[in-house]
């Protein structure tokens, strides 16, 4: 569906005002979206798991494990697949004002992709360098939305995720490196093609809801407190956008309409996009895991 065709749609649960501005600038921030009576349940969770990760020494199906890892100290990167890992992480995705926000953005038919919970962790270490999600993951059409939700507060001094205004409206960058290997952001050479003027930091109070498009340019500066800041990620698109490539971390259930049909017709977008691996064949760790790698070979 096109943003016209959406927006005709009444809103669900978002503003008109918040829908248009997600349409012009590739992004947009719902302060306080969510109550702590609707957080608090999956705060548990985070901290269960969290928990629960001491015993892990390396990045496997559930955690993606940074450097500083130890039953002492806690650096989990990314719990992966949360809809596999706990069934109220699903019934957030599929039946809660969430699944009504991903309609206000994409349309009535809504199509579940995948899911992630990152965390950044004071200190120097948790920098994600600029990129686009579609290059990752992509669809016959531009509708994947991201959505975000912080469960708690989020500062500039947390690293919240920044967007760069406009640039889902501008080129899809190569995400390979100078060898032609995975790396998982902008290079060097292309970001001054990248308007960084236009960089916009998603702060907000816990509960907040971020969404940004599939084509925007984003990233999150290192945590410079001393909390840990999580954020639940939540992927859609519309009913008739279908990926052309293996997912990079596929749950069961990635493909799932959660809200209205499933499409008749696909949509095709033709403006075009690089082909990403395989990543059936030659597997996928995170983002955090993929710019290290890239970084190191450098
Ligand atoms: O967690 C963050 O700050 C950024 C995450 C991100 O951009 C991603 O997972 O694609």
């Amino acid at each position: 569906m096109k943003p016209e065709d959406i927006i005709a749609h009444a809103p669900l649960v978002l503003t008109q005002a918040q829908r248009e501005s997600y349409f012009t600038d590739g992004f947009v921030v719902a302060e306080r979206f969510f109550t702590d009576g609707e957080l608090d349940g999956l705060r548990e969770l985070s901290a269960r798991f969290l928990e629960d990760s001491k015993a892990v020494t390396e990045s496997n199906e559930a955690y993606d494990i940074g450097p500083n890892h130890s039953p002492d100290h806690v650096h989990v990167r990314r719990l992966k697949k949360p809809v596999d890992r706990h069934p109220d992480f699903w019934t957030f995705a599929s039946d809660s004002r969430l699944t009504e926000a991903a309609a206000d953005l994409v349309g009535p038919d809504v199509k579940f992709h995948s899911c992630k919970l990152n965390y950044k962790w004071p200190g120097p270490d948790d920098l994600v360098k600029w990129h686009q999600d579609i290059l990752a993951w992509p669809h016959t059409n531009y509708s994947p939305v991201t959505l975000g939700i912080y469960l708690d507060d989020v500062t500039t001094e947390h690293g919240p995720l920044a967007c760069v205004r406009g640039s889902h409206e501008r080129e899809l960058f190569s995400h390979y490196d100078a060898q032609g290997a995975w790396s998982g952001y902008i290079s060097d050479d292309d970001m001054p093609r990248v308007d960084l003027e236009q960089a916009v930091e998603l702060t907000g109070p816990a509960g907040s809801l971020i969404a940004l498009n599939c084509r925007t340019v984003h990233g999150s500066q290192p945590n410079q407190t001393d909390q840990t800041r999580p954020l639940l990620l939540y992927v859609f698109s519309s009913a008739d956008a279908f990926t052309w490539m293996p997912a990079p971390s596929p749950t069961t259930k990635t493909g799932d309409i959660v809200r209205g049909a499933t499409a008749k017709f696909v949509h095709m977008d033709p403006r075009p996009c690089l082909v990403p691996p395989n990543w059936e064949k030659e597997g996928y760790g995170s983002i955090f895991a993929s710019q290290k790698v890239s970084e190191a070979a450098e």
